[in-house]
């Protein structure tokens, strides 16, 4: 017995030993690639990370499942450093493996069940399930609504917020003799349950944006929402519930109110147990300026639809415009007794240029075209965000039809195709082939939005070098990143689970399928309530714990960016 004991011992030692000193102990999670998989036709690569950096690989090869015959092999590249995670990498390259199928990579050289990648397929349709449940998240956001078993699935739930009887919050500049208002509708912003007029700006910019690209994708009946049927697309039915919400945002004199939330915000529970008074607060430029832009926008696209719809947006956006000519400067800030969301912008020049360039597609009113005569009107000031709304007037002006000056145009096209030869230029340099970027709050929509202008770029060159580009950056999404990790919940085999979201905090009944995480921020500014980062770096600064809203919230105007990148390259990849 004791004899039997003592060879178990060494026995486990040797194992202990051998482990340790292998040369490359690897795991499943430090083979990071795209979780769900790719195109026959994309660029696939993997990225193999060893933290210790001692030593490479010495090739690998991808497998079909379930019968494990090699289906490609190769050699890794390498070693790569990145700082922002802290890590020696290589590449694995197998794009040249392109037959539909379903497989795995596995490292040569190595302790075998430690050396094998996560599955992952190959097909002509790998983003179209994402896509549609990152559409349809949109659906679980809405406010005042219940969401039916029927749509909602285990994630139906009562009606929350009515916002028929909301108040005027003195800094909306209309309270002394006011009643109660009705404002109802709409999407709650994020985990919180709050409605913000400018980050609904960018986020229906983004999904009509995309409409008008690839009007032919989300159609009637695609999307399983209540609408559905009624012969519409059901992108733009799913879109008119929050314009709808920002239509009732408009004061009489053309300006518009920042928000609409309660004072504080609530604790983690279900939208019908939040019984707070919501208040109409603050009115400002950004305001005024996402209303216009976004508005002007709806004006073209529901035209054919319901053509008094699509007037009264075009009024509507023309006088929030008048509204901010008059009141240029007139930032937002909590008042002393709000905490709820800021979305504090105090550079108004990408709002005044994002609400010209749409009002002038829209209207082709001169007034609007002389506005930016003397404006940069290039794609010069980085992606996009809820901030930074400047781009989104390139992105328009270059591919929707409209009577700029031809001069102009092009211009603004060569500055598109600009930005994403940038971008592709800093992903040859990097571990994960990422364009570089700030690891800030919301960082994965940063990405998404670069995505997008590759596939702006794309449009524009027909090139399909962007479509590469942007497709890599869905993968970066999808796993191939330095956590290891898929941020679109539900999606991949170890995707984000735990997201600072309410309803699914409260409820229980597991993670709503495609939402997108907010991703790493260095910023780490949920650690005063109770969020530990295990890693300081940058790119690893990302908890997958519901507290984490710094990283791991999700987001409006994150996911309309996700959708519209997963959705446009399904549209576009080529297929062989
Ligand atoms: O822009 C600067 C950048 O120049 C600088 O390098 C960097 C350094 O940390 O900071 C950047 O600013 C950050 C900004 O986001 C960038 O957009 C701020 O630090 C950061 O605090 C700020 O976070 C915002 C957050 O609210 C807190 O205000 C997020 O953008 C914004 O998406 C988020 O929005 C919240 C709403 O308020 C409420 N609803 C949920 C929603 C999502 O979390
Ligand atoms: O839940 C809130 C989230 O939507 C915001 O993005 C975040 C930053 O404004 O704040 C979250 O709420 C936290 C609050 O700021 C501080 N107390 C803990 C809250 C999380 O429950």
């Amino acid at each position: 017995m004791k004899r039997y004991s003592i060879i178990t011992a060494a026995a486990v030692l040797l194992t202990l030993t051998i482990t340790s000193n292998s040369v490359f102990a690897t795991t499943m999670e430090n083979i990071r690639l795209n979780q769900l998989g790719y195109y026959p036709g994309s660029r696939k690569v993997a990225v193999v990370v060893n933290e210790s950096g001692k030593a490479a690989p010495s090739g690998f090869i991808v497998v079909s499942l379930p019968d494990n015959k090699t289906a490609f092999s190769g050699k890794l590249s390498g070693p790569i450093e990145w700082k922002e995670s802290g890590e020696t990498g290589w590449r694995a390259d197998f794009s040249g493996l392109k037959a539909p199928g379903r497989y795995k990579l596995v490292l040569l050289g190595h302790v075998p069940h430690k050396s094998e990648s996560y599955p992952f397929v190959i097909s002509d349709s790998v983003f179209k399930e994402v896509a549609a449940a990152s559409m349809r998240t949109f659906y679980f956001q809405r406010c005042s609504a219940p969401l039916l078993q029927k749509f909602a699935g285990k994630w139906a739930r009562a009606a929350g917020h009515p916002d028929n009887a909301v108040i005027f919050h003195p800094s909306s500049g209309r309270w002394e003799g006011e009643g109660p208002v009705s404002s109802p509708g709409g999407w709650y912003d994020a985990g919180d349950f709050g409605k913000y007029v400018v980050n609904s700006g960018i986020t229906v910019g983004t999904l009509m944006a995309f409409y008008e690209l690839f009007p032919e994708y989300f159609p009637d009946k695609s999307l399983n929402i209540p609408e559905s049927g009624n012969g519409r697309p059901d992108i733009l039915d799913e879109v008119k519930v929050n314009l709808d919400w920002m239509r009732t945002m408009q004061d009489k004199d053309g300006g518009v109110f920042h928000k609409l939330t309660t004072l504080t915000f609530p604790g983690y529970i279900m939208p019908a147990e939040d019984k707070g008074q919501r208040f109409i607060i603050g009115k400002g430029t950004t305001a005024a300026l996402n209303f216009a832009a976004s508005m002007a926008m709806a004006g073209r696209v529901y035209m054919p639809f319901d053509s008094t719809f699509a007037k009264s947006c075009i009024d509507g956006a023309a006088s929030a415009w008048e509204w901010a000519v008059k009141n240029p400067n007139v930032p937002f800030r909590n008042p002393e007794d709000v905490r709820t969301g800021e979305y504090r912008d105090v550079e108004f020049g990408d709002e005044f240029v994002w609400a010209a360039a749409e009002l002038f597609i829209t209207t082709g009113d001169k007034k609007y075209s002389e506005f930016l005569k003397d404006k940069d009107i290039t794609y010069n000031k980085g992606e996009p965000s809820w901030q930074n709304v400047h781009g989104l007037a390139a992105l328009s002006l270059s591919t929707v039809k409209n009577k700029l000056d031809a001069k102009l145009l092009d211009a603004v096209r060569k500055s598109v195709v600009a930005a994403a030869d940038k971008w592709l230029g800093e992903m040859d340099k990097n571990l994960y082939r990422i364009p570089n970027t700030n690891f800030i709050w919301g960082s994965n929509s940063n990405f998404a939005n670069m995505g997008i202008g590759m596939i702006y770029a794309y449009q524009i060159t027909n090139d399909r070098k962007y479509l590469a580009g942007a497709s890599e950056i869905a993968d970066y999404l999808l796993g191939k990143n330095a956590v290891g990790m898929s941020f679109m919940s539900a999606f991949g085999t170890k995707a984000m689970a735990n997201p600072h979201h309410r309803q699914i905090v409260a409820q229980k009944a597991g993670v709503i399928p495609g939402f997108l995480a907010g991703g790493p921020n260095k910023g780490h500014q949920d650690s005063v309530h109770e969020v530990t980062y295990r890693s300081a770096l940058p790119a690893k600064s990302y908890e997958d714990v519901y507290k984490s809203y710094a990283s791991n919230e999700v987001a409006i105007n994150w996911n309309a960016p996700s959708t519209f990148l997963f959705a446009a390259l399904d549209a576009l990849m080529p297929k062989k």
